[in-house]
């Protein structure tokens, strides 16, 4: 039996609920950053608006302080193996991106002229669901079965990254884990630090950056942009989400905002930018019209619907590479399906199947002269399984593969190798 008073506190929240219910298309319009019109609450007397930061404390910057390398044995420049055998199991190795050698310094990445450089960056306060800090660890330990040490080529085109060219793990970037804000600028300057070192004239190594959120793709394409020129670089996107938010409760970098932050500064023109597999609930029409405005080439999960996905994958082909002359791969794994990727922050239903994934990916970086790549939003621990690492893996490979065709001359449309596509009898 209820007493008076408990009806009276249950009345009294239903009265609440409804009224917060009735007032929350405006909140929800407003959060989403049109008509924002709310006024701050004024402060107490002794409140601070924003608890600063102590710039005195000794452990201020103790994230970005780079160990002092000159007392190590003295050593020539050059990538180190820091596996025990010659051949192995990859669950027998030490646990570095695909059981590559790594790279100290920039000088390693120069002695040994290295195609591609693989590095974590570990971002994970700029998502609402953490769990991104542990993508590039996940990634370096996702080879879960098969070996290391010999050629294990690409079925499709028969063609090895991982022996035909040089690939190194550049460790990871430097992140205040508490504050994507002071995050950017010191992963900015970690990323241009291997993307400027020439390996050959006019030839730069290729950063491989794995998140980590979403908020990455702001200082890794800004990296870009310091050595290939402002406006230069043109991205292309895959993400369940644009991430173009202008708005999110006064933070001008987040995993919602890269896009526009990037726009905003006059990096990459909207027209740059080529998004595919867009879906879900977000954002609005206002943000369609904003994007269109700006020029963007989008490819939403209805037009793949509608056309097919191989109408959509050769347009896509086509545009990128009628743009400018460097490209950027940023894609959030977020853009495949939640049934092959659990393990992230925000899945949508409804998205790319691996055999959708895999092919346009390494058709870009093979056809098109993509100059970096970053696969971020893997959150390994949201996925009791291994799938969603595998996943992430077979990506960075599919572009790694890519990247070593373009490098070998077979850059036709969507080259198969004559060996494998067919047996060849009568
Ligand atoms: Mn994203």
């Amino acid at each position: 039996m209820k007493s008076n008073n408990q009806r009276t506190v249950s009345h009294a929240i239903v009265v609440v609920c409804a009224a917060l219910l009735f007032s929350a298309p405006t909140f929800a319009q407003s959060l989403l950053g049109h008509k924002y019109e709310f006024e701050a609450a004024p402060i107490r007397e002794g409140e601070k608006a924003v608890i600063p930061l102590d710039t005195s404390d000794p452990s201020y910057n103790i994230w970005r302080q780079l160990r002092d390398l000159s007392k190590d044995p003295v050593r020539e420049p050059g990538i180190i193996n820091i596996q025990k055998y010659d051949f192995g199991l990859s669950y027998n190795s030490m646990p570095t991106f695909f059981h590559m050698p790594v790279a100290m310094s920039p000088a390693d990445l120069k002695a040994s002229k290295v195609d591609i450089a693989i590095m974590g960056a570990v971002t994970d306060m700029g998502s609402g669901m953490r769990g991104a800090a542990h993508g590039p660890n996940a990634v370096r330990n996702s080879n879960v079965y098969g070996g290391y040490g010999a050629r294990q080529p690409h079925l499709h085109t028969m063609v090895d990254p991982l022996t035909d060219l040089v690939v190194a793990d550049f460790g990871n970037a430097p992140i205040d884990i508490m504050s994507t804000e002071r995050s950017m600028q010191p992963i900015r300057e970690f990323v241009r630090s291997a993307a400027e070192v020439e390996i050959n004239p006019g030839e730069h190594v290729i950063p491989i950056i794995v998140g980590g959120d979403h908020s990455l793709m702001y200082p890794d394409v800004a990296a870009l942009t310091d050595v290939y020129g402002k406006g230069n670089v043109g991205v292309i996107h895959f993400d369940a989400h644009y991430d173009a938010g202008k708005y999110m409760m006064g933070h001008l970098i987040s995993h919602g905002m890269p896009v526009y932050r990037l726009i905003e500064e006059g990096l990459v023109p909207g027209k740059n930018f080529i998004q595919v597999a867009l879906r879900g609930y977000y954002p609005d029409e206002e943000s369609f019209k904003w994007m269109r405005e700006q020029g963007f080439r989008y490819h939403t999960m209805a037009e793949i619907e509608e056309r097919g996905f191989q109408a959509v994958m050769e347009d896509v082909i086509n545009e990128a590479q009628d743009g400018p002359e460097y490209l950027f791969v940023s894609f959030d794994i977020d853009t495949l399906d939640p049934s092959f990727v659990p393990g992230t922050g925000t899945p949508e239903p409804g998205g790319l199947t691996p055999r959708e994934a895999f092919p346009i990916v390494r058709r870009l970086c093979a056809e098109s002269n993509v100059v970096g790549f970053e696969l971020v939003e893997l959150a390994p621990m949201l996925d009791p399984t291994y799938v969603s690492a595998l996943n992430a893996n077979r990506l960075i490979k599919e572009c790694m593969t890519g990247i070593a065709m373009r490098k070998q001359g077979l850059t036709e449309p969507h080259y198969l190798s004559p060996l494998t596509k067919t047996h060849g009898q009568n």
